[in-house]
């Protein structure tokens, strides 16, 4: 079966089928527009896609998935460091981007290949192998620049016919959401979901709880942030109550945001779990119970354990780090044999660094993470060691420990400890936004005269998390 199996064969003339803010097209439209784009791509292996929340993206993406190239989306506002890693890492050929668009300042930008919404093609493009790479995804680890999760299509599918079974996922669905177009969660659910399943799409482009509410979707997708805001706003948590599904994930949802939805929505919010690596392990069912600070059932296909520090297998409800086997992980890191093997165990396990419980019945609940480095800050993935290393780079700092504290509405924020002279907490973040993605940027910079370390000389980053 195509991996964009319902855009294969859909014969829809009907308008807004895949709707971006205010523009839309038809299913048979999208599958024109975008094999014009694969009629391009003949023989490129991997292409880049600046993946803005708008329909070129989208036709962008699926043009190289027609193709058989390997897309890798850039997030449009990573700064010059960040997007030049990505662009120069992940050996991308061609630059898929509206005219106009794309990177001119960047040195290492592959030449440009536009994607024009009114152009048409009827070729069939042939089915890639399933083995073939559909997406690598850029995504932040602890320390260094972020590395590269090559996904399968395989994997995308094997994710995708999983959430159709959990959520009862089907045609007659409208998807509403306003995630961004560069992760798992915006991307692969949030557009080739849709495109394989067959709902219609309506990404709101910001997802602010007044959009939500005026979209009229049935199935919803929002990180805890977003349904924070929404429960903050009861009007329009109201309007979702005629909506089939709400769903959440990307970070842990607060139990408090979870009953004012049931309450005002009249929702009991599905949460899921997964990660960049091995895409959605973990959900609670549309056909079955939803509870606040669990993350639900193992998905078809998938298998969990919950390990000690020695590697072996703990009971149930005893705390240890959650691994995952089966067929939505990843490939490995692109270029990084070192972190692959450090990701997995000797029997091929994937160690997911995040602290869990497995109930007798089989519920999973997310304790926290392992290791403080990695922070999420509004669902998005924040490795310490980046910002710590663009910190680092402005001449007057001359030490810096980044780490999450908390935030009532991000779930957590980047706090930036530094030592260094003559420095401005405000140049300070702009220093690090002219390199990384703007959600990089340290909401709040501590200037101090030197780290907590111990005896080894390690910075205590719990100290310093606790405030
Ligand atoms: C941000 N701003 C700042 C700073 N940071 N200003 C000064 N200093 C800073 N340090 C600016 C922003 O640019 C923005 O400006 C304004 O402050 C508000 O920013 P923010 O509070 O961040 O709100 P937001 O822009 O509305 O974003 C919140 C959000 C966003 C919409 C929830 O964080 C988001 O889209 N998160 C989704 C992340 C995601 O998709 N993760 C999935 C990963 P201005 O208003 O001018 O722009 S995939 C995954 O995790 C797995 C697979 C899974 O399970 O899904
Ligand atoms: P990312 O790679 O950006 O996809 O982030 C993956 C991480 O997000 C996981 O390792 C978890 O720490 C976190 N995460 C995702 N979903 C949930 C959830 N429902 N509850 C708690 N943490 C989550």
């Amino acid at each position: 079966m195509p991996l964009l199996s319902w855009l294969s064969e859909s014969t829809d003339e009907r308008p807004e089928a895949v709707r971006i803010d205010d523009r839309s097209l038809s299913w048979v439209e999208l599958r024109a527009t975008a094999a014009a784009v694969a009629d391009d791509l003949r023989g490129v292996g991997r292409v880049a896609v600046p993946a803005t929340p708008s329909l070129e993206t989208v036709v962008a993406v699926v043009g190289g998935l027609l193709a058989g190239a390997a897309v890798v989306p850039v997030p449009p506002d990573a700064g010059p460091v960040e997007r030049d890693h990505i662009l120069r890492d992940s050996g991308a050929e061609v630059l898929l981007t509206p005219a106009g668009g794309g990177f001119a300042d960047a040195p290492t930008t592959p030449p440009a290949v536009p994607v024009d919404l009114t152009r048409r093609s009827d070729t069939r493009h042939p089915e890639p192998d399933p083995a073939a790479t559909a997406l690598i995804l850029y995504t932040s680890g602890t320390t260094g620049a972020p590395k590269g999760a090559v996904l399968s299509r395989r994997a995308v599918a094997a994710c995708l016919d999983g959430l159709a079974d959990a959520w009862a996922w089907t045609p007659d669905d409208r998807l509403v959401h306003g995630l961004p177009l560069f992760h798992v969660h915006g991307l692969v659910l949030g557009v080739l979901g849709p495109l394989r399943l067959g709902s219609r799409l309506h990404h709101v482009g910001r997802p602010r709880p007044e959009r939500y509410a005026a979209a009229a979707g049935s199935l919803y997708f929002g990180v805890p942030t977003i349904w924070s805001r929404i429960a903050a706003a009861p009007d329009a948590a109201r309007a979702l109550r005629g909506a089939r599904l709400l769903v959440s994930g990307s970070a842990a949802l607060p139990e408090p945001v979870f009953a004012a939805l049931a309450d005002l929505a009249g929702h009991r919010i599905a949460e899921r779990y997964g990660m960049t690596e091995t895409l959605i392990t973990v959900s609670a069912r549309a056909d079955g119970p939803r509870r606040p600070g669990t993350v639900g059932l193992p998905l078809p296909g998938v298998r969990t354990r919950v390990v000690d520090e020695q590697g072996d297998p703990l009971p149930a409800d005893a705390m240890g780090e959650l691994q995952v086997r089966g067929d939505t992980l990843f490939d490995g890191y692109l270029h990084r044999p070192d972190a692959d093997a450090a990701s997995r165990t000797a029997d091929g396990w994937f160690r997911t660094g995040d602290v869990a419980t497995v109930g007798p019945d089989g519920w999973h609940r997310i304790v926290g993470r392992a290791a403080t480095d990695l922070i999420k800050s509004g669902g998005y993935r924040i490795g310490a060691g980046e910002v710590e290393d663009a910190l680092l780079g402005h001449p007057g700092v001359r030490e810096a420990a980044v780490v999450g504290t908390p935030h009532p509405d991000l779930g957590q924020q980047v706090t930036a400890y530094v030592v260094g002279d003559g420095l401005r907490e405000a140049e300070l973040i702009d220093f690090v936004a002219r390199q990384l993605s703007v959600h990089k940027r340290p909401r709040q910079v501590r200037l101090v005269d030197a780290l907590p370390r111990n005896a080894m000389g390690k910075v205590q980053k719990n100290l310093l998390a606790e405030g």
